[in-house]
């Protein structure tokens, strides 16, 4: 590595990234207002630009952190994200502690809270996105930024357990008789202690966490195979996941089965870390045998778990918190928790922002193509008029007089054309709904229902699969098939516009069909983990009626998120093309219209005709600065999503997370 070149830190990426965010969501939204207050923008053109704003400011960045119970997660997470607090924020302690997935992320609008979700919350059959929106399914507890200590004794909540009877515990899906090994250890009178939170969202204004991180913590394996969602919902949405060993340990078969089970064959980035080395300092060994046996780890490590071993990071959380807490800096390089950060943020964000640099290029094509459309079709109109007016010079008023009597006749031929638009929009309006009903939310859950009888006629966990697969099938043929109608759709407009431009001088052109590739790949993600899941032993707990439902709701709403963001796709589209129509419509009676004044005033003065026509000249010359500013602002949008943002920062970083210095 060339020590000349400064490595990037975490902190800096993420906050070049959100800073660059920043900037574009602000440049859209000064394109917006121009191309409003110019009357540039149509309806379907102001929806891209605000969807593109409305992503730019909600983009998240998620990692999670997985592993066995006691094998540094939560260090991890605090040497790496707390230690600007001076202490340990997230408990960690020998044995099980985190007891339930924790969710840290920054969300401006509300107040830096702690809100937990009771275990009971299982037995609703409602998933977890069910009920993020309903507040008073939480228990919250206020958060003093202000105060590390406090935040640190209220996040202790996440150890709390809760004695059950093993009949309770049977039905959170804690219990399985068929795999005691797996069952939690009983305490007195047949009882048994199990988590006392489904799920703990922290809201919480760190830097790291302000800059759009988003940070999920995550409890040991017991506790993984129990909450379906984790597996089925929250790791598939990460961009990148964590894994961690002990170096003490190495890759126990706990560890290959968690490492299999949840993070196999799934697309996002994948880190592990190789925890604890400290544990293997010894007095009597020298530091190059220590560091050989640190080496034949990472190699065997990366062995076992088929990854290059450049994706494994020998470290020491506990050193690594302890020397920023004491800003020892010896410490935190014996540490080798930077290179880990260092990864993070080399390998992370460029991806995060190849996505964002896609949205934008695709919204500014879109967004040019009909900004042209429009002006230039306002142009064609202005020069058929200069045209006329220009064949008036040195002509009498009776000529005028036919010209008035020409643009009526002219008019009232065009208002013809209303009936075939009438029409036309009968036809469209009906072809639409039909392509849409096929990706409507009743049909994907009937489509899962059948799913459900499919799988209860044969033994649970070897049917369910098999239905699982069908019903992803069944959906594929349902995208196939509206992309068929879209492409009718398309073909019958495209027709249709070619004659209506013919006889009524419209410019009527269509855009390119949504590729709905988004509804696809979230399909291919959605039916990959499900898969995975319902290859587990434990997913055995479906059969129990409560679990099923709650695996069918929580199937449904994702499935329906990605067919509505399908729908919402075809439907922008749609209307992108009838408002083309609407908007011509409009443009050509004001045209009509203008031409008749314009007339009637040369008729009434003999100067008007000159002045008419530098009146037409001048506002030929507004649209082509129109058209040449818009063509710049999507061109400094375009270039600023090339750009990396370096010079859009305005959230203080804490001086450790800002350089590589213990000290800062
Ligand atoms: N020696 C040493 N101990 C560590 C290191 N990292 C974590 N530990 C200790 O290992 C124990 C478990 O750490 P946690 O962070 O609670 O582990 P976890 O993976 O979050 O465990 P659960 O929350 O139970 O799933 C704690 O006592 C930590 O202090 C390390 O780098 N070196
Ligand atoms: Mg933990």
């Amino acid at each position: 590595m060339d020590t000349l070149v400064p490595q990037p830190t975490l902190a800096g990426q993420l906050d070049a990234l959100a800073g660059w965010r920043r900037a574009l969501e602000r440049q859209s939204a000064d394109l917006l207002r121009f191309m409003q207050e110019h009357d540039v923008a149509d309806e379907a053109c102001e929806r891209q630009i605000e969807a593109l704003r409305e992503r730019l400011d909600t983009d998240r960045l998620c990692v999670a952190f997985v592993a066995e119970f006691s094998r540094g997660k939560s260090e991890l997470i605090n040497a790496i994200f707390f230690a600007d607090t001076g202490r340990r924020i997230l408990p960690a302690t020998p044995g099980r502690t985190t007891m339930c997935p924790v969710e840290l992320g920054h969300d401006p609008a509300t107040p830096p809270v702690l809100a937990l979700l009771p275990i009971d919350t299982r037995l609703e059959a409602q998933s977890l996105n069910d009920l993020r929106g309903k507040a008073d399914a939480w228990t919250r507890i206020r958060l003093d930024p202000s105060s590390p200590d406090r935040l640190a004794d209220a996040l202790t909540e996440v150890m709390r357990t809760k004695a059950v009877t093993v009949d309770v515990a049977r039905s959170l899906g804690f219990w399985d008789d068929k795999q005691p090994e797996d069952n939690p250890p009983q305490i007195a009178e047949g009882l048994v202690e199990v988590p006392a939170w489904r799920h703990a969202a922290i809201n919480y204004p760190h830097p790291l966490l302000k800059r759009g991180l988003v940070i999920l913590d995550t409890p040991g394996l017991n506790a993984i195979g129990a909450e379906p969602e984790l597996t089925l919902s929250l790791l598939p949405a990460a961009h990148a996941v964590v894994f961690i060993l002990g170096a003490d340990t190495g890759v126990t078969k706990s560890d290959l089965a968690v490492w299999r089970d949840h993070l196999g064959g799934q697309s996002m980035v994948r880190f592990v870390v190789l925890n604890k080395i400290d544990t293997l300092a010894d007095p009597l060994l020298t530091a190059e045998t220590i560091e050989a046996q640190i080496q034949q780890q990472v190699q065997s490590t990366a062995t076992t778990l088929e990854i290059e071993p450049a994706r494994v990071f020998p470290l020491s959380a506990r050193l690594g918190l302890a020397g920023r807490i004491e800003g020892d800096a010896s410490q935190l390089t014996a540490s080798r928790l930077p290179e880990l950060e260092d990864a993070l943020a080399t390998q992370l964000l460029p991806r995060r922002r190849e996505v964002i640099q896609a949205l934008v290029s695709d919204t500014a094509q879109a967004v040019e193509q009909q900004a042209t459309r429009r002006l230039s079709d306002q142009r064609r109109q202005i020069a058929e008029q200069m045209l006329e007016l220009r064949g008036l010079r040195g002509k009498s008023s009776g000529k005028v007089s036919l010209m008035l009597e020409r643009v009526d006749a002219e008019s009232r031929e065009f208002e013809r054309c209303t009936e075939r638009l009438m029409a036309l929009r009968a036809v469209h309006t009906k072809m639409l709904r039909d392509q849409l009903l096929g990706l409507a939310s009743d049909a994907l859950r009937d489509e899962v229902a059948q799913m459900q009888d499919e799988a209860s006629a044969t033994l649970f966990n070897l049917g369910a699969r098999k239905a699982f697969l069908a019903l992803c099938n069944r959906l594929r043929i349902r995208i196939t098939k509206a992309r068929e109608r879209g492409q009718e759709i398309h073909d019958m407009l495209q027709a249709s516009f070619r004659q209506l431009n013919a006889d009524y001088g419209f410019a009527l052109s269509l855009s390119r069909l949504p590729s709905l590739e988004r509804t696809d790949r979230e399909l291919d993600l959605i039916e990959r983990s499900y898969v995975q899941y319902l290859g587990l032993s434990h997913a055995l707990r479906l059969a129990e009626p409560r679990f099923m439902e709650q695996f069918r709701r929580m199937l449904l709403s994702k499935l329906r998120m990605a067919f509505e963001n399908a729908s919402g796709d075809i439907e922008l589209w749609h209307k992108s093309a009838s408002n083309q129509v609407d908007s011509q419509l409009r443009e050509r009676r004001r045209a009509f219209k203008r031409r008749r004044e314009g007339l009637e005033r040369i008729q009434g003065a003999a100067g008007e005709l000159d002045s008419r026509i530098a009146d037409l000249e001048g506002q030929d010359q507004r649209l082509q600065q129109l058209a040449a500013r818009v063509r710049e602002q999507l061109a400094e949008l375009r270039q600023a999503a090339q750009g990396d943002g370096s010079d859009a920062v305005d959230i203080p970083i804490p001086a450790h997370l800002g350089s590589r210095s213990a000290t800062g």
